[in-house]
């Protein structure tokens, strides 16, 4: 009897390591997986035009979700169903298919292009809760939903992060990316975490000038409010009592306790009295207090090994 249920705890245990190493797949902490398409699926609740929802999806290392299968839909469907307020239409990817519009008039946005006739044409495709596919005017604002096959989806192994585009630095043992899109404070954050990282934390001297060396070079991002600072991952409560700002790192560290706390000339200066988020001047490489509803590009750190406090 004992014996009996000592192999059957075996088996189970077995079994159950088996189901957990082999059919487990994993990409993004975002993105959901389905082993009937092996692909990741990402439905972002945010609204966007067309153009910048398959930049964002390229941006995660997806594409546009291009409706190929009823899996596909149902996967939408799935998705969709737990947010019953925004709305009946996702962007998709364009399948090459002729759709009827969709009917009802999709609401405008007023910062469109002024060249209005591209916003008149209805040739970008959505998915309708009803799982139709149908075109729509690309500069609606709408959800969209991200999807990349279980092959293309990339752990870079080095950096032990799920994306592109992080570069090892052996000076300082940890890899970085600098992002190619400009997002507030919190988005910028989740990005980072979702790929495995976090908001970069200066810990040293040396840091800090080969990170000031990386941003000479940073590419421009469209959308930011200032190209020369890029959010870190330290930032600072509100006081209503008057006491000082604390700024702490997202390990909940003081910037002395982190190993490097140099601010740029006049900074911190709270502007507006709005100023709770950290970012990195590139002109000097230190610390500047910012807007955390502002949009910067942002860099996320991977630490691949300790490296001892010099
Ligand atoms: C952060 O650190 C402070 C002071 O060291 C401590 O009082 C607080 O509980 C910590 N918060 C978290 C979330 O660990
Ligand atoms: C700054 O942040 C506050 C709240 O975080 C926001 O309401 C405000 O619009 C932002 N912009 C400026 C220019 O202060
Ligand atoms: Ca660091
Ligand atoms: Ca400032």
């Amino acid at each position: 009897m004992q014996v009996k249920m000592y192999i059957s705890f075996v088996v189970l245990f077995a079994l159950a390591l088996a189901s957990s190493s082999s059919s487990k797949k994993q990409y993004r902490t975002d993105y959901v997986y389905n082993s009937k398409t092996d692909a990741f699926y990402k439905l972002h609740i945010e609204t966007v035009w067309n153009n910048r929802a398959q930049f964002i999806c390229q941006t995660e290392g997806a594409s546009l979700m291009i409706p190929a299968s009823q899996q596909d839909i149902m996967q939408l469907h799935a998705m969709i169903k737990e947010f019953p307020d925004i709305g009946d239409y996702v962007w998709v990817g364009n399948d090459g298919l002729d759709h009827e519009p969709a009917e009802e008039q999709p609401i405008i946005n007023l910062e469109a292009p002024t060249d209005i006739t591209l916003s008149k044409k209805y040739d970008c495709e959505v998915l309708t809760r009803w799982g139709d596919v149908d075109t729509h005017t690309c500069y609606s604002l709408l959800p969209f939903i991200c999807k990349v096959k279980a092959v293309n989806a990339r752990y870079d192994s080095k950096c032990d992060v799920y994306g592109d585009g992080y570069l090892y630095y052996e000076s300082v043992g940890s890899c970085y990316k600098i992002s190619r899109v400009a997002f507030t404070w919190s988005q910028a954050y989740e990005e980072c975490r979702a790929e495995g990282s976090h908001l970069i934390v200066l810990n040293s001297m040396t840091e800090e000038q080969l990170i000031y060396n990386i941003l000479k070079t940073a590419p421009r991002v469209t959308g930011t409010n200032a190209a020369w600072f890029f959010f870190a991952g330290f930032r600072a409560h509100k006081t209503t009592d008057g006491t000082p700002r604390v700024f702490k790192t997202i390990f909940n560290q003081t910037l002395e306790e982190a190993g490097f706390n140099q601010w740029s000339v006049n900074e911190p200066n709270n502007a507006f009295g709005n100023e709770y988020c950290g970012t990195i001047f590139k002109n000097d490489g230190k610390y500047n207090d910012v807007n955390c509803s502002h949009q910067y590009s942002f860099i996320c750190e991977k630490e691949v090994k300790k490296v001892r406090a010099q």
